[in-house]
């Protein structure tokens, strides 16, 4: 069938490469299914990655991530810059996780060939959310985007840890989150090179964006010499009045600084062997979690585990030790 023919690897990868969105979205939900050929698929994408602005933004649900993202589409489209776009929000309640209010607001961008926007939800990814979300953003790469912007929601660890693909990492805030701040302010705060203070419209923003201004002093007399300082940008990315959106130039133009800024210094190898080590460690485990898991099917085994530790003749952490040894011991890994 001709159909089959189109989707071969070495078809659907070069496809990809010249920019087809059809072959993209066939590859992301490849990978999102995590089905045998995901791995093949990625081995050919793989060589055509690394060229551009990878640009991740977390932050609270409701906090303005996608309507700001909206804002940096269309300027990044007025430089020329091609655009690519995953967001990724494992609260989102449709299936598929394609969210409605991501897929009206980016409607506009629907017949521009320059922006490609991909919803992730929180449907079981085999090998975990990261995993797919990286392989995602590789995607978005090869496909020859100059800019892959990663939104997700900051609330678990693993969303958390998918901002480690990208280079430039946003933390979006709004006032009024003072508590969180402090809580923010161990974790997530550090990784951020630079914190959006948006809904710079509401009360308490000029309190806030003090406060965030002082945390970020603090934290400043730590840093080593040359090293990024993350500034925060207060925003208003809606306005019932179009004209009193602000703060979208600055953010722009922070991002672009801040990619010229990891070029200019070791910045960007770290991210980038950053970013390797951790895509290394994801796909190992997928892996080793696969083939552990295709020994004991068929078996019987698994079910003579599951028993056993319920019953309390045995516990997790053994079963793990004695799967584990047999398989290191199989000469095929
Ligand atoms: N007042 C105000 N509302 C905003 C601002 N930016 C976004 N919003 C609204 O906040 C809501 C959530 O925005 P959204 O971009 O979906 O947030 P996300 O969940 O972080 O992606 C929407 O109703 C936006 O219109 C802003 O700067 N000021
Ligand atoms: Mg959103």
């Amino acid at each position: 069938m001709p159909g089959q023919k189109k989707d071969r690897p070495q078809d659907l990868a070069a496809r990809l490469v010249r920019g087809d969105r059809r072959a993209a979205s066939r590859l992301i939900t490849l990978v999102e299914n995590g089905g045998p050929g995901a791995d093949e698929m990625m081995k050919r994408v793989y060589p055509h990655t690394g060229r551009s602005m990878l640009v991740g933004i977390t932050g609270p649900g409701g906090s303005g991530k996608s309507t700001l993202i909206d804002h940096l589409i269309g300027r990044f489209r007025k430089r020329d810059l091609r655009v690519g776009v995953v967001a990724v929000d494992p609260s989102s309640p449709f299936t598929g996780g394609a969210l409605l209010g991501d897929r009206v607001r980016f409607q506009r961008y629907a017949m521009d060939e320059g922006v490609f926007v991909r919803s992730m939800g929180s449907r079981g990814y085999t090998g975990g959310l990261a995993r797919a979300t990286t392989d995602v953003c590789r995607i978005l790469e090869a496909m020859g985007n100059d800019v892959v912007i990663i939104e997700t929601l900051g609330a678990g660890q693993d969303e958390i840890d998918i901002i480690h693909v990208a280079q430039t990492c946003i933390l979006v805030l709004t006032p009024g989150m003072g508590d969180d701040i402090q809580a923010m302010k161990a974790g997530i705060m550090e990784i951020a090179h630079l914190i959006v203070l948006n809904k710079a419209d509401l009360e308490g923003a000029g309190a806030c964006l003090r406060s965030l201004e002082a945390v970020l002093e603090d934290a400043g007399g730590r840093r080593t010499e040359g090293a990024w300082n993350p500034r925060v940008i207060p925003t208003v990315a809606w306005a019932r009045r179009p004209g009193d959106v602000s703060g979208m130039e600055a953010l722009e133009e922070a991002i672009l600084a801040h990619q010229a800024h990891l070029r200019e210094t070791p910045g960007l190898r770290c991210a980038n062997e950053r970013r390797v080590e951790r895509e290394l460690r994801l796909i190992f485990r997928d892996a080793l979690e696969k083939h552990v898991i295709s020994g004991l099917e068929g078996t019987g085994r698994k079910e003579e585990f599951l028993r056993e530790i319920i019953e309390r003749r045995n516990d997790p952490y053994s079963v793990v030790e004695e799967i584990l040894g047999e398989t290191l011991k199989k000469p095929e890994i």
